[in-house]
């Protein structure tokens, strides 16, 4: 029998305060993490860094925000990089996490001062070494969301083991990894490999410090990586880790706000509707990955020579206010007039999720960005796996070892190979082809609908308790 503090801690609703880092793939799962916790009586306070680096990003804050005026905004005011950080990299992305990591002892005051006080604080992995420092004195229960695999969350837990090997990366063919098994040399984020980059050495102190949190969330289903999970729930890959949450972080309504308004977002859903079903190629790499001019027309052959119809989402530049090129800049007017006949290229953000649950659409060419993968196994579509930077080739691996999908080929990294038109086609047409990815996509996903959203989610449950207590 419960006792009444039970009971009454069963209604007491836990203040959490949110520390998303930069990059839209960042700020979506803190987003959705909120609208979760909301749903299941928290109060919470977002940190907000600023300036923000994207339109993207400002426009998905301000559209959390105006859905849920309960939430208090926290602007947190960064200071800029000394020249030499500056010039540390040219990501504009790293830079904003550093900018943000170096600026956090000014957010002492800020959370100090908050009412109620915080139960809990949950800190972007780009960010952990840095915030742990502030937490500490405060103790305030911190706790670490991890926006990538699991697999990549088994890299970075045996990294502080490994790193030293790493140092000599010229010799490394794989990375054996206990409970997971060897990660090719191929498959490891380059910059890790150079160990004196900005993204090696903020890697390596947040994989030191990760023993220093009350619990990590990591925004993954059991449907996609049960192996690896249970490897690092039963301490099989790195020992004293804290308690491991995994929570499916999916799609809420006020992502659907976004995308291009009015008469553009009307022309593609009327496209879409128009399109027999499961036949429309779906292609996007994201919210921060640019091809080459030369890669972006060998795509936009591939796509037309696959036969099927397609919407394509083209980025130009990394960061979306740079992005002024016009698409006929970009594709030459040749190359704009044939797909113009075969699909719909758009260089503006689109409701990605809303597109990839049309039932028009089977297939996606992704990148692998992890949310992407998330958001194709909540609407079972399929995916070609096409990793271009970073985490994505351990996602891809994900992706694969599910079969929710398959990888192109040997494509390399970003920039290392001009991937031909002609096989780029060829795979399109093999993924659209196979009837059996199709019915295991949907698995995956009839599959992940049972047990995650709303208070179905045990790890989200969990988690809730342990605030509340
Ligand atoms: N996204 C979108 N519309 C776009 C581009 C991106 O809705 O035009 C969303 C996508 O659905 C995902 C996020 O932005 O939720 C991108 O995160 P991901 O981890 O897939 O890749 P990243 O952008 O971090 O490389
Ligand atoms: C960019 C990159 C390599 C890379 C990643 C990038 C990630 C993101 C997740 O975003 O893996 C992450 C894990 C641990 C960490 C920081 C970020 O300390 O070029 O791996």
């Amino acid at each position: 029998m419960s006792s009444p503090a039970a009971d009454a801690n069963d209604f007491r609703s836990p203040h959490v305060a949110l520390l998303p880092s930069s990059g839209a793939g960042h700020i979506t799962p803190f987003l959705r993490l909120a609208a979760s916790l909301l749903s299941q009586n928290c109060r919470v306070t977002l940190i907000t860094s600023h300036p923000i680096v994207t339109q993207a990003e400002s426009n998905l804050i301000s559209s959390f925000l105006s859905s849920f005026p309960q939430v208090t905004e926290k602007q947190f005011h960064i200071l800029p990089l000394d020249p030499a950080s500056a010039a540390s990299s040219k990501d504009p992305f790293f830079l904003q996490w550093e900018s943000i990591r170096r600026s956090l002892h000014l957010l002492s005051s800020i959370l100090s001062s908050l009412s109620p006080p915080l139960d809990a604080m949950v800190s972007d992995i780009t960010l952990i070494s840095s915030t742990i420092t502030i937490t500490k004195p405060l103790k305030i229960p911190n706790y670490v969301l991890f926006t990538s695999s699991a697999k990549m969350f088994s890299l970075a837990s045996y990294y502080s083991v490994l790193s030293e090997s790493l140092s000599d990366s010229t010799k490394i063919s794989e990375i054996n990894i206990p409970g997971i098994g060897a990660i090719p040399r191929s498959s490891i984020p380059p910059l890790l490999l150079v160990p004196e980059s900005l993204f090696a050495t903020m890697f390596k102190s947040n994989s030191d410090n990760l023993r220093q949190f009350d619990g990590i969330i990591i925004n993954t289903f059991d449907q996609l990586e049960s192996k690896t999970l249970k490897a690092l729930k039963t301490g099989e890959v790195a020992g004293g880790l804290p308690p491991l949450f995994n929570v499916g972080l999916i799609p809420h309504d006020f992502e659907r706000k976004l995308g291009l308004g009015g008469e553009g977002a009307e022309a593609v859903s009327k496209w879409l509707d128009a399109q027999l079903a499961k036949s429309v190629v779906y292609v996007s790499f994201g919210s921060r990955t640019a091809l080459s001019r030369e890669q972006i027309r060998e795509l936009g052959e591939g796509l037309v020579k696959s036969g099927y119809p397609f919407i394509w989402v083209m980025k130009d530049k990394a960061v979306d206010k740079e992005d002024g090129e016009k698409l006929e800049g970009v594709l030459g007017a040749e190359m704009m007039e044939e797909v113009k006949e075969k699909g719909i290229v758009v260089k503006e953000w689109v409701d990605q999720v809303e597109v990839l649950r049309h039932n028009s659409v089977g297939g996606f060419v992704s990148h692998c960005g992890w949310n992407s993968v998330v958001e194709a196994a909540w609407v079972g579509v399929p995916v070609l796996a096409w990793p271009l930077h970073g985490d994505q080739r351990i996602n891809g691996e994900v992706v694969e070892g599910s079969g929710l999908g398959f990888m192109g080929g040997n494509w390399g990294w970003s920039g290392e190979v001009l991937v031909k038109g002609e096989e780029i086609g060829r795979r399109i047409k093999e993924m659209m082809e196979d009837e059996g990815l199709r019915l295991r996509a949907g698995e995956i996903r009839d599959e992940v609908r049972k047990v995650v959203g709303g208070t179905g989610d045990d790890g989200l449950k969990q988690l809730i308790q342990k605030w509340r207590a």
